[in-house]
């Protein structure tokens, strides 16, 4: 048996303001991982084609997201940034994954659910795709590690499956072309030619919440700015908002346990703790038993100084976009490159002529 190569990727839609849990779920974890691995990291344009069909100024957002990727501690050169529209095979590669994923799985999606909302019939065809392009993201670069938010855990699944039906549905194929290795999936042998992806979703705030409402997760869409703290906010903006966020009238506890049922109080605890690369066991060992009014100036503190460079230097980038731009017209080269390399041997898979 042996194993595929150890390729980490992962995407951000520019669909709005990156927020706090895009930072935490993603982006922190996309520059911890580029030491000693193979990673790309993607601006997904075309999934914010599904959130909104027009936009005012998608080259400004797919920008800002790349600055912010870069502001963060990205190193463009060691790893491939890039945007999705600039390398076709991913829609190719999802067109295949279209024929080979079934509507049953798709019906299962709750993000479909959530975001179709209860007119159903008026969702885009592409939104309801979402997860089957995801799946082509990834494994166009035979990617093996993803990087993300609890809330795409069940994407990740659905890419699984894709990824197994394919192999096994085409596996003569493979075998006949020369393509391929032998890996074990559970219990079971299998000659596979994409990798099982897995979703890399630890940490102390794999879904950071809603600054109003401890139940729904911080999101760009939210129509309240209140709800999230957002990357470019300046100190003045992050101090009010977890000055305003939501808590319940009861101190910090001094053990885990005293967060449950407590959202609001247990989601403030998961970022100080991510902030400051503690486990909230930590965070509550030096605040059990102090108010909010203590715990939350702490927690400012500790946003501004984590977010304020970041948020600093995304604004010069954004001053003069074209080093961006070269940037991202580069990772777009290579990703483009090594994206062929699969879609050739696809192609070949599945029939198709040269
Ligand atoms: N609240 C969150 N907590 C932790 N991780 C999160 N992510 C998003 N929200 C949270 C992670 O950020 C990455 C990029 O997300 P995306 O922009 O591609 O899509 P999304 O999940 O749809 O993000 P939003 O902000 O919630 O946007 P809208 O409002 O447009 O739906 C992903 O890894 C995601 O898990």
């Amino acid at each position: 048996m042996s194993e595929f190569k150890k390729l980490v990727f992962s995407g951000v839609q520019p669909t709005g303001n990156l927020h706090l849990g895009n930072y935490l779920g993603a982006i922190r974890k996309f520059v911890a991982l580029q030491d000693g691995n193979d990673c790309i990291y993607c601006v997904v344009d075309m999934h914010a084609l599904t959130a909104q069909l027009v936009h005012d100024d998608l080259r400004g957002q797919i920008r800002s997201i790349a600055a912010a990727f870069i502001a963060s501690g990205i190193d463009p050169v060691k790893n491939i940034v890039f945007n999705q529209s600039a390398v076709p095979q991913h829609a190719e590669l999802a067109w295949i994954f279209n024929c080979v994923a079934r509507i049953g799985w798709m019906n299962r999606m709750t993000q479909f659910k959530d975001k179709a909302g209860k007119d159903r019939e008026q969702a885009s065809l592409g939104l309801y795709a979402y997860p089957s392009l995801m799946a082509a993201d990834i494994l166009v670069y035979r990617g093996t590690h993803v990087p993300v938010g609890d809330d795409q855990k069940q994407h990740l699944e659905l890419a699984r499956d894709i990824a197994m039906k394919f192999n096994l549905d085409y596996a003569e194929h493979i075998r006949k072309a020369g393509y391929g290795i032998d890996i074990t999936v559970g219990e079971e042998p299998v000659h596979a030619y994409f990798p099982m992806v897995e979703p890399l979703i630890d940490g102390p705030a794999p879904r950071v919440m809603s600054l109003r409402d401890g139940s729904k997760k911080m999101s760009k869409s939210d129509p309240s700015d209140l709800s999230r703290i957002n990357l470019m906010d300046d100190a003045d903006a992050i101090s009010k908002k977890i000055r305003k966020a939501k808590t319940d009238p009861d101190g910090l506890p001094s053990e885990i346990d005293g967060l449950k049922g407590r959202p609001e109080a247990d989601n403030l605890v998961g970022i100080y703790a991510a902030l400051a690369d503690k486990t909230k066991i930590d965070v509550l060992a030096e605040f059990g038993g102090q108010q909010f009014s203590v715990f939350k100036p702490a927690l400012v503190d500790l946003a501004v100084n984590t977010l304020s460079p970041i948020t600093g230097e995304m604004r010069r980038l954004m001053e003069d976009t074209s080093h961006i731009d070269a940037i991202l017209k580069d990772g777009g080269e290579r990703a483009r490159a090594r994206a062929e390399v699969t879609m050739n041997e696809v192609r070949d898979i599945v029939g198709f002529l040269g």
